[in-house]
């Protein structure tokens, strides 16, 4: 009985390391001031996407009021929320981005 008890506590342990981590998808919030060339920069400087993908997901945000932009670990989608929101800012647009658990 002990070693089985022992094997579930194993058991549960290797369970959690192998548990992936929860994900957040980065959005990007439609806004009537920040210019569509501005928002498609952003998209492919912070976002790694070209000039037809970030179009795309700018014109989905722009319609649709949101889009996401992209899915990463808690410690990332922070950065990358972060580093837009510092980027827009410093151009005075007031584009807005925000993460939501995936
Ligand atoms: N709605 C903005 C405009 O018409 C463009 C925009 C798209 C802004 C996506 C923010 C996000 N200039």
């Amino acid at each position: 009985k002990e070693l089985s008890d022992h094997t579930e506590l194993v058991k549960e342990r290797i369970e959690q390391q192998v548990k992936k981590p929860p994900m957040y998808n980065v959005v990007l919030l439609n806004d009537d001031y920040t210019p569509m060339d501005f928002v498609v920069d952003v998209l492919c400087k912070f976002f790694n996407m070209n000039s037809d993908q970030a179009t795309d997901v700018m014109l989905t945000i722009h319609y649709e009021g949101k889009g996401k932009c992209g899915t990463y670990t808690a410690e990332v989608a922070e950065m990358k929320v972060n580093q837009v929101s510092r980027y827009a800012k410093s151009h005075q647009h007031p584009l807005r981005c925000s993460m939501e658990q995936a």
